[in-house]
């Protein structure tokens, strides 16, 4: 399997983050996108290459240019006020509150923004533009004719909406390929969200449309980040009613728990009939997540990645979470020789 790979994710490294009330070493780090790089050269998974710039025009296709406009120079506008550390939000338009866009740098971060967990660092723009490439690159692959293909990106993306970032993402990698299948002529795509947080972002960006198919499968947002998104009732809306579904599970869900959503999930996505599918690949699903609460083992992942092979498409994994750091190689990795074995009929 091909990976796509840039080195520029290292141009985003956040400070710090809230965490249980202490400031704390951002857990979306550089080492992350390292490890899993290392893992796909020791399991000799494939090629790795440097992604192509395919320009500001496919991620125009999901975000406004407003949006673009403020993220790429809310660094440059920091600096000049002499600032040196990272560029955080503290107010959001929350309910009772208007979601006007105000002037100034704190109050459009504010607007632009859901929580506190994306920070923007001087590399921030150029590391998550070149992730948004990473999986343009990936994405071009598998519209020439590869079978599965694996965008190796750094920040992840699937917390990010169209005029909204949060949840260490910035711009939805995935929703932007799954963007560019359509425009480069699918007629429908599915995108399985693996990550254990909701993919909050990439379902509103496709509510309203019957051409995206969205499946979350997530820690139920009951008790967990992104909270205010990710219900079992959420199925779509307009011409998208019956295009979402989503699968909330409890804080201790293992392997088979989790299988069944993985199971429903891929005979939804198989009666959609799907002709490419987008996998976000956060492996935070790990028993030793150090903020997740789900159980899987790192075999477990082998098995996830061989279900997704028996859908039969051509296949789109896109790098999300995961912060045990010392495991998200093998974890990501065991995902994409899953579905090599079933593909191989090894
Ligand atoms: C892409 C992705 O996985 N984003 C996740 C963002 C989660 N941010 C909120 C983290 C809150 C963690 N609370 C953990 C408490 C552990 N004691
Ligand atoms: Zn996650």
């Amino acid at each position: 399997m091909l990976t796509i790979y840039s080195d520029d994710h290292r141009l985003h490294h956040g400070r710090c983050e809230l965490i249980d009330g202490k400031l704390m070493p951002c857990f979306e780090m550089p080492s992350r996108a390292d490890h899993v790089l290392d893992r796909v050269k020791q399991r000799e998974l494939g090629p790795i290459q440097a992604p192509t710039d395919f320009g500001r025009e496919p991620l125009l296709r999901v975000h406004s240019a407003a949006y673009l406009d403020f993220f790429e120079g809310a660094w440059a506008r920091w600096a000049a006020m002499n600032q040196e550390g990272d560029l955080l939000p503290f107010t959001w338009p929350a309910r009772t509150l208007r979601p006007i866009k105000p002037r100034g740098l704190h109050g459009e971060l504010g607007y632009y923004s859901f929580d506190g967990g994306a920070p923007i660092t001087a590399g921030t723009w150029q590391a998550a533009y070149s992730a948004a490439q990473v999986a343009l690159t990936a994405q071009a692959a598998i519209h020439n004719g590869a079978h599965s293909a694996f965008a190796l990106c750094r920040p992840p993306g699937h917390h990010a909406a169209a005029e909204v970032m949060g949840g260490y993402c910035y711009l939805n990698n995935a929703a932007i390929a799954a963007q560019a299948f359509l425009d480069q002529g699918k007629g429908k795509v599915a995108i399985l969200d693996v990550d254990y947080h909701h993919g909050n972002g990439t379902q509103d960006i496709f509510y309203a449309r019957n051409d995206v198919f969205f499946a979350s499968i997530h820690g139920d947002p009951t008790d967990e980040f992104p909270f205010f998104l990710g219900y079992a009732d959420e199925t779509g809306e307009g011409a998208g009613e019956g295009c979402n579904v989503n699968y909330p599970l409890p804080a201790g869900s293992d392997w088979a728990a989790w299988s069944a959503a993985l199971e429903d999930a891929c005979q939804r996505i198989a009666a959609f009939d799907a002709e490419v599918i987008v996998v976000s690949l956060g492996v935070d699903t790990f028993k030793d997540d150090p903020i997740s609460q789900f159980k899987l083992d790192s075999p477990d992942y082998l098995a996830m990645g061989e279900r997704i092979a028996r859908l039969g498409k051509p296949t789109l994994f896109v790098m999300e979470g995961g912060y045990a750091v010392e495991e998200i190689g093998i974890n990501a990795v065991n995902v994409l020789e899953g579905f090599q074995r079933v593909q191989t009929g090894a």
